[in-house]
């Protein structure tokens, strides 16, 4: 273990490069928040009103409640589902403009978005109902966008959203029905959650936990429109190899880091790149070089093979190779730390979008109407920041990692329906019945420093496959194994238990790929987790059981957004297990601990469990898993 509180040795270099010149990162500032105060950690401080801040104080007289009343499990309740809130409205607000987009597309008003995956297209307008036979494509494309905004503006609660009820299988509808959770409209559940735990509204924390999994529901939607309309727009995931780290930073090119979420701006600077490397090439430089970080990352990774350079908490570190000419961020995840990275360099640090900007920073509002013109731009501001590098602060680690990444689910089919066209979903099922896997475990989310960078991650993906269990992996997840080296055939050699060897010997041969299938399939970025959940539906239908008896669990060992809250909280009301690596601000009212973590399972078969251990917690899902197959054995 390194000095510094990471397990990647790239990273540790560029911690010793920052304690060198003084610059304070991420990793000295989380040390800095230590001792957390108690009643944030554990839930139990009410900032909702300005009477507050409230804590609860059982001691004092008075003091077990809020200034208003509020219990422990009131304020434990409402707390919890304002993260889900905050984390349903930026997935689904990305999902949002990506469905604008594609109406516009649809419209043809814009010029430099078109239909790249018209089968899907086809695909996505059949599953959702819209009529196709014998319609235009740009007609049946306009439908499909309309339907998604409309799956925003609803407000009608007879309704259902469109990309739920379509998408889940009727075990589940039936179950979001009954237990009031199926949402009509996204901005709808949002708008009511916000109001439901305003002062002196919804005290009761199972009706609060309730409003809490339609939001998370709504989050689900739009995660998956969001996945659907990127790759109709960008092209659907195919196997792609490319590499994972720091060392993918190239010092004889013009580096340009795509950080954030939104592919509408990474996918064209990746368009405008291939255009624009004569002029790089007339700056000195042999090229342009882009590289990811966080999901934006994970798309262009899945959908042209873009390197990762780092994941979300040494976002910072890339700039410190010193040859990081340009950082082009979105939204999301995006520290404002980088632009105090950035001073100590020549990188240009900019932010294009009207919601996101930091003080400091260029900002070039990127406009989707000359949205080629706008990427072209951003690339020309690199190319002359490259003139200004200073080689003598150039420190590039020579590290970097193999990645086989691009598993849509229509490109894991693509290898399956080779073993077995007509149910490929068979081929796991049939290996799990065999008992050659124990079952399926996606390792997904954030990296938290409440722990050690990575740790988590690569120690469950390594512990997991030793034991047999499959794996699927987003986000900064995904990342971290690619990061470690985690992401390749190498790593099935050395990682994968005897039964998951086997299942791999059979896949290889039949996928017939120039590389080696990888330890885990990278599915993409966060709101593809659902994609996740579709190949979790698909196991249930193809076993014929509803989803919360599928041997699945999900796991987020470094959990940190809100938006990772929103997705831990709908799988569990999917009936998916869900691990979490950091201990929930759920912990100070018993009660609520107690509905999320043990009567959520009677519910709804999913139930969260805290377990900052990786040993420990890859225990407890092995056990999970072989629990479920246990039961579905004894069914039969
Ligand atoms: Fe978490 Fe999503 Fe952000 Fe990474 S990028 S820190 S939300 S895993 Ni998606």
């Amino acid at each position: 273990m390194s000095e510094y509180n990471t397990i990647d040795v790239a990273a540790t270099q560029m911690l010793g490069k920052a304690k060198e010149i003084g610059f304070l990162s991420t990793f000295d500032r989380a040390k800095a928040q230590e001792p957390r105060c108690t009643f944030g950690n554990t839930g139990i401080c009410c900032r909702i009103c300005l009477a507050g801040p409230c804590r609860i104080l059982p001691k004092k007289p008075g003091g077990n409640k809020g200034i208003c009343g509020a219990r422990d499990y009131t304020i434990v309740a409402r707390n919890t589902v304002r993260y889900i809130a905050g984390g349903a409205a930026a997935h689904s607000d990305h999902g949002r403009e990506i469905a604008e987009t594609f109406l516009h597309v649809a419209e043809g008003k814009v010029k430099d978005y078109k239909i790249t995956d018209a089968d899907k297209l086809m695909r996505v307008a059949k599953h959702i109902g819209v009529e196709t036979e014998g319609r235009d494509v740009m007609a049946i494309a306009k439908d499909v966008a309309l339907l998604a905004l409309q799956e925003f503006a609803e407000v009608d609660e007879s309704k259902e959203l469109t990309w739920i009820a379509k998408y889940s299988n009727e075990t589940r509808n039936q179950k979001f029905r009954d237990t009031g959770i199926m949402p009509a409209g996204i901005n709808l559940s949002l708008a009511k959650l916000l109001h439901q735990t305003h002062i002196g509204v919804d005290a009761d924390p199972v009706n609060i936990i309730f409003g809490g999994l339609k939001a998370a529901l709504s989050d689900v939607a739009g995660e998956h429109l969001a996945t659907d309309l990127s790759d109709i727009m960008f092209g659907t995931g195919v196997p792609v190899v490319t590499e994972a780290n720091l060392g993918a930073i190239k010092a004889d090119k013009v580096n340009i880091a795509l950080h954030g979420h939104n592919p509408l701006l990474s996918q064209m600077v990746v368009n405008a790149a291939k255009e624009m490397q004569e002029e790089a090439k007339a700056a000195g430089a042999k090229g342009i070089n882009l590289v990811g970080i966080c999901c934006t990352g994970n798309e262009v990774l899945m959908r042209e093979g873009v390197p990762i350079a780092t994941n979300y908490a040494t976002q910072e570190l890339a700039i410190m190779t010193g040859a990081m000419d340009a950082m082009v961020v979105d939204v999301q995840c995006i520290m404002p730390s980088i632009r105090t990275a950035a001073e100590c360099y020549h990188t240009k640090i900019v932010t294009t979008m009207p919601i996101m900007k930091i003080p400091g920073s260029y900002h070039m509002a990127f406009d989707e109407m000359h949205a080629m013109d706008s990427a072209k731009e951003i690339i020309r501001l690199a190319i002359d920041a490259y003139k200004q590098r200073d080689a003598a602060k150039v420190c590039i680690p020579e590290i970097k990692n193999t990645v086989v990444a691009g598993f849509s689910m229509e490109a894991m089919y693509n290898i399956f329906r080779k073993i077995n066209a007509e149910n490929p979903m068979s081929v796991v099922i049939d290996a799990i019945a065999a008992g050659e896997i124990k079952g399926v475990a996606a390792l997904i989310g954030c990296n938290n420093l409440k722990g050690t960078h990575d740790l988590n991650h690569t120690t469950m993906a390594q512990e997991l496959a030793k034991n047999d269990v499959l794996l699927l992996a987003t986000g900064c997840s995904a990342q971290a194994h690619a990061l470690a080296g985690l992401m390749n055939g190498e790593a099935v050699k050395k990682y994968a238990g005897e039964g998951l060897k086997k299942f791999y010997a059979r896949l290889n041969a039949a996928a017939g790929l120039t590389a080696e299938l990888p330890l885990m399939f990278h599915m993409g970025s966060c709101v593809d987790n659902s994609r996740v959940q579709d190949f979790v539906t698909a196991m249930a239908n193809e076993m014929g059981v509803d989803n919360a008896d599928v041997p699945f669990v999900v796991s987020a060992p470094e959990a940190m957004s809100e938006k990772a809250v929103a997705i831990g909280a709908w799988n569990v009301a999917y009936g998916n297990p869900t691990h979490v690596g950091v201990i929930a601000p759920t912990v100070g009212s018993q009660l609520v601990n107690d509905v999320v973590t043990k009567i959520a399972e009677d519910v709804f078969g999913g139930y969260f469990f805290w377990e900052p251990d990786a040993n420990k917690a890859s225990a407890k899902i092995i056990d999970i898993l072989d629990e479920r197959n246990w039961k579905n054995a004894m069914r039969k």
